[in-house]
């Protein structure tokens, strides 16, 4: 496989390099504060990852590069299309852009995995009726954890230095399947379970699109723009950290990615999406169903404040402006459905909310998050059903989460354990410091 190639090549000169940070060792890198160990370590540098980096100012660069230089330069189905994922993949993997030929090669190890099986469609039609999407998303990645290659050549005793290739494994048996139990999970819910097969000439994220049931090439492009986006956002955030937390332990790819999927879908991370679309329609629905004026999205804005509910969809733990994620979205909706009255109204909200935000005065960023957009787009295209959205975050967001802690394993980070103390100790650190 040509990317177990390129990797093979890599790690040994990466594990070199880490040497020289490890002889570093008594180095002070940062001054942690009571705050922060009480505010949720915002800000804290704890934590290394190398394949994406957010700059509060400028937003996300997968491996240096931005947004709009990734939708550039990686390979692309059509001349007009969006970016394959799975060259991200393998820019997140590698720092290098892939060629076409190399994203084909991908395309194609990925596929001989690209089925559901029975026992994991067992396991979902045996869950009730009510369990939400992303329940039933992360049930069935832990079920397959009894496939996982890592924890096989685990206990036949693989050395330190040979797990990453084990997790190289379970990550494409993984990431190859996750569009196939999203659509089927979308599908068994809302589509009078009835499911579409893969087909085999689409690529991961066209035939994603294609098994949700949406046949429009605009919505494929969408989707592939959609896994790109939502892949990686450095390692601090819930769904990462998880996912390190856990595979630091030696747990294999299906444990981890599973548990980063539960930190997902929780409301002031992923299932952000979910409530910003039901923002977005209440208040629409409040004005009679008409795109609502700025001034009246102001005072419903006011109104969500002052019942103690956060604006979804706005805020940032680390960004300081408007997520460039939130950006190519817009830019999209501007080329596709400039005129849908969701979409206007959106565009109000973004015109609107940022300077509530800052009148309210708690907000450290009154700027949009990608989660401000996503649902818009969606729901446009006929995916109406806003309690799945989290799941089409899920699918992308492994993509960034198992390039990570692939790369924990080849470099071979250790099992996180930070230290914690008592609430009175801690109390006693800060009064004499
Ligand atoms: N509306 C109202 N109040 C907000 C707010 C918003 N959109 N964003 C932040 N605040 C409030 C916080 O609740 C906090 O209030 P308290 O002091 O009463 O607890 C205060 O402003 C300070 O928060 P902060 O330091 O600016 O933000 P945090 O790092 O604590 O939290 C986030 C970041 C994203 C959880 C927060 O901005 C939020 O709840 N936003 C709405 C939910 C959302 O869009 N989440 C998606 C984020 C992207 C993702 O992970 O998918």
């Amino acid at each position: 496989m040509l990317l177990k190639e390129k990797l093979s090549a890599l790690i040994p000169q990466e594990r070199e390099a880490l040497k020289e940070i490890k002889a570093l060792a008594d180095k002070k890198v940062d001054e942690v504060k009571c705050g922060q160990v009480i505010g949720g370590m915002r800000g804290c540098k704890v934590l290394v990852c190398d394949t994406s980096y957010l700059d509060p100012y400028e937003g996300i660069r997968f491996r240096g590069y931005t947004i709009p230089e990734v939708q550039k330069l990686l390979p692309k189905p059509g001349e007009n299309d969006e970016p394959y994922p799975l060259g991200l993949w393998w820019l997140l993997l590698t720092g290098e852009i892939p060629t076409k030929e190399e994203v084909l090669s991908l395309e194609e190890e990925f596929k001989k995995y690209a089925y559901l099986p029975q026992y994991v469609i067992d396991v979902l039609r045996a869950m009730p009726a009510d369990s939400h999407p992303m329940a039933m998303f992360s049930t069935a990645i832990v079920a397959m954890e009894r496939e996982s290659q890592f924890r096989k050549r685990y206990d036949e005793g693989m050395t330190k230095a040979e797990m990453w290739e084990p997790m190289l494994e379970d990550s494409i048996r993984l990431l190859a399947r996750l569009p196939l139990i999203a659509a089927y999970i979308y599908r068994r819910k809302y589509k009078e379970d009835v499911h579409i097969p893969a087909d085999p000439n689409e690529d991961w994220g066209g035939n994603f699109a294609h098994m949700m049931g949406v046949e429009n090439p605009e919505y494929k492009n969408l989707m592939r723009l959609y896994l790109i986006l939502h892949s990686d956002h450095e390692s601090g955030n819930v769904s990462a950290h998880t996912g390190h937390l856990v595979a630091s332990a030696l747990s294999d790819v299906y444990y981890a990615i599973s548990a980063a999927m539960d930190g997902l879908a929780g409301p002031l991370h992923g299932l952000a999406n979910q409530e910003c679309l039901k923002w977005i329609l209440n208040l629409m629905d409040h004005f009679g169903g008409r795109t609502p004026t700025k001034e009246e999205i102001e005072k419903y804005a006011w109104d969500t404040l002052n019942s103690g509910r956060v604006i979804p969809g706005y805020g940032h733990a680390v960004l300081r402006k408007t997520d460039p994620r939130y950006t190519a979205q817009r830019e999209f909706a501007l080329k596709y459905l400039p005129d849908d009255p969701i979409f206007k109204t959106v565009s109000n909200i973004y015109e609107v909310v940022p300077e509530v935000l800052k009148q309210h005065g708690k907000a450290k960023n009154p700027w949009p998050n990608v989660d401000a957009h996503s649902g818009v787009l969606q729901y446009y295209y006929g995916v109406r059903e806003f309690d799945f959205y989290t799941v089409l975050f899920g699918v992308s967001r492994a993509l960034g989460i198992t390039a990570q802690i692939i790369w924990d394993r080849a470099l071979g980070y250790p099992i996180e354990r930070p230290k914690s103390v008592t609430r009175q100790m801690f109390k006693e650190l800060a009064e004499n410091a």
